[in-house]
């Protein structure tokens, strides 16, 4: 038994007094609760899980006829990680949600502190507007709602549109740094063309006197034509790397850094027959694949390994820190979001490859 300096040692009754005595004095002892506080590693709350598209089409279609998009500002059916229902969480960190807007209909300009990513998952040709700037959206197409700016969504078009929305909801909320306004008018006015801020930014060039207004990156389209073009050419240049395949992350060319301040985005192209090696990361992760077809398998902490098939548009999560490795059938294409970018300002971010 070990000794204090006086010789005593409490029995487990008189500590129980002890915590009752200053629990008034709100103050409550730190050894009962340091290992769970200090973890040896970390133990995410979140589960493997995918969304099968073509499964949850038909709902996603259904809240169409439910109510207008005005009415719901936003008509989104929210990607509930299975172990945090309730919660608005597809990851332990991330928000992810599928938005519909049908032909006419118009979600009405607002702005908020959270950031916001798009990735076009069905139809074709809607707008989102930045700050006074519209972009027509295309099949994985990767565009950003920067913190603060304001932005409405319209469908010009003659089909449904549907895209996953990726949001910071929960970082924001943890430094309780949530501002929101909404417009007075249903959209804000348009000032510049189509297309501006990608001729101004998004050609290896900028305007000879810019200055960052802000930590996102000043492109707010990035058209998955050119995107995959740039993988393509990867493809046909080289080997793939054992644990990526080829995969080029999304960046704001202004600081070189990730697109986005709080949210990480990546597009990586997999040949037919590669499986990459095992691979782990204290950033949760979400994919869409957006071509081909495969599975990733992931291996829990108990040792079971949870294998999830995806096919086009199907959306799924592995959480942070469990190892997985991914099996492309046919030549695929995968899109990333993680929270790396944010653990990476924290300096929290690590990574293992097998
Ligand atoms: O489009 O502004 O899925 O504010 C959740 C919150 C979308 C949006 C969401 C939002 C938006």
């Amino acid at each position: 038994m070990e000794m204090n300096s006086a010789g005593i040692v409490r029995n487990a009754e008189e500590r129980k007094a002890f915590y009752s005595k200053i629990d008034g004095a709100h103050l409550a002892p730190l050894w009962e609760v340091l290992k769970g506080l200090v973890p040896a590693e970390p133990r995410p709350a979140a589960m493997p899980h995918l969304w099968d598209y073509d499964a949850i089409r038909p709902h996603i279609i259904e809240s169409g006829a439910l109510l207008t998009a005005k009415e719901a500002e936003r008509r989104v059916l929210v990607l509930e990680n299975p172990a945090l229902r309730g919660q608005s969480l597809i990851t332990d960190v991330l928000y992810g949600g599928l938005q519909l807007i049908l032909p006419g209909e118009v979600a009405p300009a607002h702005r908020h502190s959270q950031s916001a990513l798009r990735f076009i998952m069905d139809g074709d040709g809607a707008y989102t507007a930045v700050n006074g700037e519209k972009t027509t959206m295309h099949y994985a197409d990767f565009v950003i709602t920067p913190a603060w700016t304001w932005h409405d969504h319209g469908n010009d078009s003659a089909n449904p549109m549907v895209w996953l929305d990726v949001l910071d909801l929960s970082i924001v909320a943890h430094f309780h740094g949530q501002f929101r306004e909404d417009w007075e008018e249903e959209r804000f006015p348009v000032s510049r063309p189509d297309g501006d801020a990608l001729a101004r930014y998004g050609a290896g060039l900028l305007p000879i006197d810019y200055k960052p207004q802000s930590a996102t990156s000043p492109i707010f389209n990035y058209p998955y034509e050119r995107t995959r073009e740039a993988l393509f050419s990867m493809h046909r240049a080289g080997d793939p790397d054992p644990h990526f395949g080829h995969k080029l992350k999304y960046i704001n060319p202004a600081s070189g850094d990730w697109a986005m301040p709080t949210i990480a985005t990546t597009m990586q192209w997999l040949p037919a027959g590669f499986a990459t090696r095992p691979y782990q990361s204290t950033d949760g992760l979400g994919f869409v694949c957006v071509e081909g077809a495969g599975e990733t398998r992931v291996t829990l902490p108990d040792g079971q390994v949870k294998i999830m098939t995806w096919k086009p548009r199907d959306v799924f999560v592995v959480p942070g820190w469990l190892p997985h490795t991914h099996h492309p059938a046919s030549d695929t294409v995968l899109f990333g979001f993680s929270d790396r970018s944010a653990q990476e300002k924290l300096g929290i971010f690590r990574e293992k490859r097998h």
